[in-house]
């Protein structure tokens, strides 16, 4: 074990990107700041509670070394990336196999030896640095699809640690899973961990069963016997958002001056939908596009009184299926409004662009209709983060029963399945046009369901479980 680190820490986070993010000022100097995103701002308590947290990542830039920093209390790791490990480990093995495979295959995934040799190296890289910076007997938290194989590693270089996983993305049945020529080494990969934590109960029981009838390992109903003794669970652990922190945002003055323009600069809707998504594939943007542009080509929704807002925050851009997604789309917003729209009003607002988060606040306070429609979806932060905004318990939330949020939420939403378009522009007209009373009484409840499931419930419960 290496001496690069002055103390050891008890608690350790590894995950593709580094909590950080790097800031240029305009005199060229560089310094960096905590990243906004939900997991930073989930453990972000945790990591402060404890001797010296670390936080193990990749900080975003090819080809550059950099030695270990503290920021804000945290020890910092980082871990290099060459060019050709970000196109190989990350846009390939990651982007284009794992993340079209873990998402029902809705796009096609590619098979490539050379990506996964860079995947194998990459994830050993993330395990070394794990190894090096944790404390004898710490804990250490292991994310996502990019780092499947670290809990393996990690538990062969250092046995004394309590290793925990969490997969943010679906855990595909065993009839997906088995296509990958490399299936055996991932699931020993994960069973180094002694906890792996899934979205929904269905990811946790694939595993099991995948466990069971491929490796014939003993199981129960969430744990495995693994050959040596040691028993490694499987639960869900629905992941959610700052539930508070997005409602105090909501009850900005500011924001909500700033809502009233937004409908203002779309010309006054009588009806305003809205969609807010990572431009991905699995997210089934086309199809809500397609759903609200019959809707008002055909006359049951009035174009000049109905608009559908589209934030599609860019993504992965230089992975081709998603090239070809960004063109598909803007074919169909074009299409919608080149038919419907007039001087001055078009029925689709489509921006491909990141916004603040008080802007995002400020639309989700806006819409009055929110449409999240997946195709598969882990979780899915944004329908919780509208509801979280729904100060006045109006609005209603339109939502794909293949999201994980569906297994919360969907007894109070507006259910959809994406592939069925006639029922998916019927639900939203049902959506659109519910008595208010009724409206009101389902944003209640899943005002209910968001405010006592946050994220800090979830990061607790996952903490405490892995003991
Ligand atoms: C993965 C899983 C799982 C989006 N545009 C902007 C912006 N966002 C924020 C949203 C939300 C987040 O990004 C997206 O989270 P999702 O959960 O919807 O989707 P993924 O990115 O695919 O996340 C997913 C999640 O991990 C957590 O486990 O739920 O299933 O796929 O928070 O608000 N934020 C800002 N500007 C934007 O333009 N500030």
């Amino acid at each position: 074990m290496n001496n690069q680190f002055e103390k050891r820490s008890d608690f350790v986070v590894v995950a593709n990107r580094l909590s950080v993010d790097r800031v240029v000022a305009d005199d060229g100097s560089e310094t960096w700041r905590t990243s906004p995103g939900g997991l930073v701002t989930a453990l972000e308590p945790v990591m402060q509670s404890r001797r010296g947290s670390a936080w193990v990542g990749w900080p975003g830039s090819p080809d550059e070394e950099l030695e270990p920093f503290v920021h804000d209390g945290i020890q910092l790791v980082p871990v290099s990336l060459s060019a050709q490990d970000v196109t190989e480990y990350y846009e390939g093995f990651s982007n284009a196999t794992l993340w079209p495979l873990f998402h029902d295959g809705v796009a096609f995934p590619e098979y490539h030896r050379e990506w996964w040799d860079a995947y194998v190296r990459v994830n050993r890289r993330f395990a070394e640095a794990a190894a090096a910076v944790a404390a004898e007997g710490a804990q250490v938290w292991v994310q996502d699809y990019q780092l499947l194989l670290v809990p393996r590693m990690l538990r062969t270089l250092r046995p004394d640690l309590y290793i925990g996983f969490f997969l943010h993305i679906p855990f595909p049945p065993m009839e997906l899973f088995v296509q990958l020529p490399w299936r055996a080494e991932i699931l020993d990969g994960l069973l180094g961990s002694d906890l792996v934590g899934f979205q929904i109960a269905g990811g946790a029981s694939n595993f099991i069963h995948l466990v069971s009838e491929r490796l014939g390992y003993p199981t129960g109903d969430d744990t495995v016997t693994l050959p040596d003794g040691r028993v490694c669970a499987a639960r869900a652990y629905p992941i959610s958002i700052p539930t508070q922190r997005f409602a105090d945002l909501a009850a900005d003055p500011a924001v909500q001056e700033r809502a009233r323009e937004i409908r203002a600069e779309l010309d006054d809707p009588e009806l305003l939908f809205l969609g807010v998504d990572r431009l991905d594939y699995t997210k089934g943007i086309k199809h809500r596009l397609r759903a609200f542009g019959e809707l008002v080509t055909s006359g049951q929704l009035d174009p000049d009184r109905a608009a559908f807002l589209q934030v599609a925050t860019p993504s992965r851009e230089r992975v081709e299926e998603y090239k070809m997604l960004r063109d598909e789309i803007d074919r169909i917003v074009g299409r919608i409004n080149g038919s419907v729209g007039r001087i001055g009003r078009q029925p689709v607002t489509y921006l491909h662009t990141h916004y603040p988060r008080e802007e995002m606040v400020a639309m989700y306070s806006a819409a009055d209709v929110m449409v999240v429609s997946p195709l598969r979806d882990g979780m899915n932060l944004v329908a919780k983060e509208y509801i979280a905004c729904r100060r006045n318990g109006d609005g209603a939330l339109v939502l794909s029963e293949f999201t994980g949020a569906a297994d919360e939420l969907s007894e109070w939403t507006y259910s959809i399945n994406p592939y069925d378009i006639n029922g998916m522009k019927a639900t939203m007209l049902r959506a659109a046009t519910d008595a208010p009373e009724e409206r009101q009484r389902r944003m209640a409840a899943l005002r209910e369901q968001v405010f006592t499931h946050d994220i800090d419930r979830w990061a607790e419960s996952f903490l405490a479980d892995m003991g």
